[in-house]
């Protein structure tokens, strides 16, 4: 076991195989899976997907994206940049929305990528996962993600910045290992029951994500402390796929000094696909829908839009009034649902 510390300063260990962590389950133990999902707010299936699709993912990166110029929106700062890279040449800006990127450029990656979303085995979990369908109805992808290099992604509940309409907590999401991950590459990890357990943290008042992120971010380690919550960063294999509640508080560790290990890994965001998409505790927020391999694919700024490209000529040209435009229309309209919903409370 890696031992290191969680982001509240607590001792974490870090299991640097499998045989140092649970076994956890495989496709064949969906209920207990589910059982399991249901009371600890994740789950982590072995041997999910199969390295072939692993290795088409990998092999569209290397292929179409690695030495491409062109500027792709990014999870760590919703800014369209170009391909960064670390010390180690390994990815540094995430991809955010791979299903957004444009077809022209990047086809092979972004194919390869919605085959594992959709690929039968992922979906039928997923589905499971989110309670079963009702009638034939299915699963929707609403968001992804490209990683390489340690993200060090702060603790966060996913619900702050979507879930799903009809649900508080009602959205899942995968982290899918393209590769086997070192205990020293930026373990993924979440805290086990705080689905249930953490109070919901909103997106509003000095807290709202226009504005208040950094305030939201110091209250999901304060209130963290306060529970006593506990991390567990499980070991994660090629193939593997731990799924976690848009409830439960997540991250990820930050790069170990003098570590030469990549993460490579995608993740997927799914809800019902009759459910709508619910933004920043906010809107629902309408997404173009496709399919894929008979599984529906939300998108939010198609790239193979003509509009969609000039926003981004805009966002990477101008990248501080694009952050500072999308900073105060996120407080417009947090401050505008709030009082809407407060007048609604007034005239009842
Ligand atoms: O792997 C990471 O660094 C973060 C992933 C994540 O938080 C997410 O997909 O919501």
């Amino acid at each position: 076991m890696l031992r290191t510390v969680s982001p509240i300063g607590s001792e974490l260990l870090v299991p640097e195989s499998i045989g140092e962590d649970k076994p956890y389950f495989t496709s064949d133990d969906l209920e207990q899976a589910c059982e399991y999902y249901r009371a600890q707010g994740y789950v982590v299936f072995r041997g999910l997907v199969g390295p072939a699709l692993c290795d088409r993912v990998l092999r569209g990166f290397q292929q179409e994206v690695r030495d491409s110029r062109v500027p792709i929106l990014r999870q760590k700062n919703m800014q369209y940049e170009r391909n960064e890279f670390d010390q180690n040449g390994f990815l540094n800006n995430p991809i955010f929305n791979i299903q957004d990127l444009q077809s022209k450029h990047f086809k092979a990656f972004k194919s390869a990528a919605l085959d594992l979303y959709t690929d039968p085995a992922v979906t039928r979990a997923v589905d499971a996962l989110l309670g079963g369908s009702a009638e034939g109805e299915g699963v929707r992808l609403i968001e992804s993600m490209y990683f390489e290099a340690p993200a060090g992604t702060w603790p966060h509940q996913d619900s702050y910045y979507q879930d799903s309409a009809a649900q508080i907590g009602g959205a899942t999401a995968a982290w899918i290992a393209l590769e086997d991950i070192t205990s020293k590459a930026g373990r993924f990890y979440v805290c086990p029951k705080t689905h249930a357990q953490f109070p919901v943290i909103w997106n509003r008042d000095k807290w709202n994500s226009g504005t208040g992120h950094e305030n939201y971010k110091d209250a999901i380690l304060s209130v963290a402390r306060q529970h006593g919550v506990s991390w567990r960063a499980p070991y994660l294999a090629k193939g593997d796929v731990l799924f976690w509640n848009s409830l439960t508080i997540h991250g990820s560790l930050p790069p170990f000094p003098g570590s030469p290990d990549s993460r490579k890994s995608l993740t997927g965001h799914y809800l019902r696909s009759g459910h709508q998409l619910f933004q920043f505790h906010t809107r629902v927020r309408r997404q173009k829908v496709k399919e894929h391999n008979g599984t529906q694919i939300g998108l939010l700024h198609d790239q193979d839009e003509v509009r969609n490209q000039l926003v981004r000529a805009f966002a990477y040209h101008f990248p501080n009034l694009w952050t500072q435009a999308r900073r105060i229309a996120i407080k417009f309209l947090v401050n505008f649902h709030q009082q809407g919903a407060a007048a609604r409370g007034a005239n009842r």
